[in-house]
């Protein structure tokens, strides 16, 4: 009987602290619902600040990602993404973009020269076409035909940089430790939907025709709207080899925190063949609107935005 009731008793307590976590659970999306979240790689304060007004007058997580990717893409300042980015090793700027929205709807476009915001191109190309990817000429026009119009988007002082980098014409396609700015940009929003964005204009003079990780899904950027959302920046031919943002989510999905699977994706770069010397960076979202982030060298910042208060943070790295 003693063994019984204990059982019974036992049971009664389990089933107790299920619902409590249960309730614990829903108080957290609760929150989230009242206020969404917001992260981005480096220092992109202005992005994420237009991202957070989005979800702060009830837009999406979609809205928000594309509003804040698109700040840094029409800053002439930030020397890797859309106006301003540097060129290619022949002088021409080429942009690769991609987003992915909470239905697991994905959009890329690959390539792209002549338009500002490429990461409203790919949006297009995830609404209005049946397909994922748009390359080159073909992204161009279709952008063309929607209404976007045709820029020159090198810059001054990018061309200054690029005539500079002509002279030694040294060829390095590796990014080391210091700062870049390709922006991946995640959010949720009051509704619990997760977004995700990334837009680059990739490796300064790099080969003509080059394409990195930022507009390939799983790679620079993945979303799954039951576990969490990734972005990366850094070397995209070592996040391409390691498909690092789906990696990251379903690392999520077995249990890791954000920052933990982050810091295990990392960890896999390692066995790529050569020199350690390039950066990578990841940053994560969960379900929950927990963040997390790691570098494979230091000095790696991220910015977030929840309950209205704006953070810079340095991701803790391997090296
Ligand atoms: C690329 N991942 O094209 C991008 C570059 C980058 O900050 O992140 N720069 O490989």
């Amino acid at each position: 009987m003693q063994r019984r009731n204990f059982i019974k008793d036992s049971g009664l307590c389990l089933a107790g602290l299920t619902i409590l976590q249960d309730l614990h659970n829903l108080t957290k999306i609760d929150d989230h619902r009242k206020e969404g979240v917001v992260i981005a790689t480096w220092n992109n304060q202005k992005a994420v600040e237009a991202a957070w007004k989005v979800l702060q007058e009830n837009g999406s997580a979609l809205n928000a990602v594309e509003e804040g990717a698109r700040v840094p893409e029409a800053d002439e300042k930030d020397t890797s993404v859309g106006y301003g980015g540097y060129p290619d090793r022949e002088g021409i700027v080429t942009l690769d973009a991609s987003i992915m929205d909470h239905e697991g709807n994905a959009g890329s476009v690959f390539f792209l020269q002549g338009i500002k915001h490429p990461i409203s191109v790919a949006r297009l190309v995830m609404e209005k076409t049946p397909h994922v990817y748009l390359a080159g000429e073909g992204a161009r026009l279709f952008a063309i035909e929607n209404g976007f119009k045709e820029e020159n988007l090198l810059s001054e002082g990018s061309n200054k940089e690029y005539q500079e980098w002509k002279k030694k014409n040294n060829y390095s396609p590796v990014i080391g430790p210091k700062v870049h700015d390709t922006i991946g940009i995640l959010a949720i929003d009051k509704e619990t939907r997760l977004s995700g964005a990334c837009s680059t204009s990739g490796l300064a003079f790099k080969m003509h025709g080059r394409v990195g990780d930022s507009p390939i899904i799983g790679s620079g950027l993945y979303v799954d709207n039951m576990i969490g959302a990734a972005s990366a920046t850094g070397l995209g031919e070592a996040v391409i080899k390691k498909v690092g943002s789906f990696s990251i989510v379903e690392m999520m999905r077995t249990g890791h925190s954000p920052k933990k699977a982050c810091k295990k994706a990392i960890e896999r770069l390692l066995d790529i063949k050569g020199p350690k010397d390039f950066q990578v960076g990841y940053i994560a979202l969960s379900k929950e609107g927990e963040v997390g982030a790691y570098s494979l060298q230091p000095n790696f910042p991220y910015v977030v935005i929840r309950e209205g208060k704006f953070e810079l943070k340095y991701a803790n790295s391997y090296f």
